[in-house]
């Protein structure tokens, strides 16, 4: 099958100024665009052309000799689930549902915040952070490079990208600045309630 980019949930500017519409144009309309140029030109006429995204990862998240279909369809998947993570007015304490779970998990709001800052600033170089259901208990890790939950067995929540290219032309350096940002005024929460299924 031939992948498409999907389209954005929301305008260029909508996350302004916390992820700004140049930032997006880069970052969806180049970085994201490339990952699914070169996914379709890897899976071309192999016998994974047939299989869903989410197969394709799964098939060849152990196979070394498919690291580049494993990289660039990881990342297919990793920034389609990230912009729905996202929302203009998003971010802050959740309600509902998920308040139980991360009292539970975390023991409160304030130390799931510490502990997911903590993972996307201490991952060194590219990756990401989420945060994911393993088997009914929140948690929150972090991967490397184009690395995701779905390739080991876990479901995922929430994540934020932490590659430079994510937060570089808004906040430069400050990658504490960006996941801040994304704390407090970015998280789609009613997304993560939707993957808690
Ligand atoms: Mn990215």
């Amino acid at each position: 099958m031939t992948f498409e980019l999907p389209p954005l949930p929301w305008a260029d500017a909508a996350l302004e100024p916390y992820t700004s519409a140049k930032t997006i144009s880069f970052h969806y309309g180049k970085h994201h665009k490339v990952y699914v140029d070169n996914l379709n030109k890897l899976v071309a006429g192999t016998d994974l052309d047939k299989k869903s995204l989410e197969d394709i990862i799964k098939s060849v998240a152990s196979d070394s000799s498919k690291t580049g279909v494993f990289n660039n369809a990881a990342q297919v998947w990793n920034h389609t689930f990230f912009w729905q993570c996202m929302k203009p007015g998003g971010g802050g304490k959740p309600s509902g549902v998920l308040v139980g779970r991360i009292d539970r998990d975390f023991g409160g709001y304030d130390k799931f915040v510490e502990q997911f800052k903590a993972a996307a600033v201490g991952r060194f170089g590219s990756g990401w952070a989420w945060l994911i259901d393993d088997n009914g208990t929140l948690k929150i890790i972090s991967t490397p490079n184009a690395d995701n939950p779905l390739a080991h067995g876990q479901k995922s929540l929430l994540t934020v990208d932490v590659w430079e290219h994510a937060y570089y032309l808004d906040f430069q350096n400050r990658r504490p600045d960006f996941v801040q940002a994304f704390l407090d005024h970015l998280v789609n929460w009613d997304f993560v309630v939707q993957n808690l299924g």
